[in-house]
C-alpha cells in the first residue's frame, strides 16, 4: 500500500529546481508520485515503503542541493 509523505524543501529558487527534485526523486524505486511545489517550499510523495522510506526519500532531497524536513 501507498505511503504519502510531505516535505519541507528549502532553498529552491526556479521551477527548475523543483523539477530536478521532482526528477530525483522519481527515480528511486518505491516511488508511486511526487510533486514538487516551489512556492509552498513543499514535496508531497506517494511511496511504497516495502521498496523505499522517508529517510532515503529526504536524503535524496538533499543530495540535489535542497535542505528538506520530514513534515507529515
Ligand atoms: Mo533555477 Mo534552481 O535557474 O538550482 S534551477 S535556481
Amino acid at each position: 500500500e501507498a505511503k504519502p509523505a510531505v516535505f519541507s524543501v528549502m532553498g529552491m529558487t526556479c521551477s527548475a529546481c523543483a523539477g530536478s527534485v521532482e526528477k530525483a526523486i522519481k527515480r528511486l524505486p518505491g516511488i508511486r508520485e511526487a510533486v514538487v511545489d516551489v512556492l509552498n517550499n513543499k514535496a508531497q510523495v506517494l511511496f511504497y515503503p516495502s521498496f523505499v522510506n522517508e529517510a532515503t526519500i529526504r536524503e535524496t532531497i538533499e543530495d540535489v542541493g535542497f535542505e528538506a524536513t520530514l513534515i507529515d
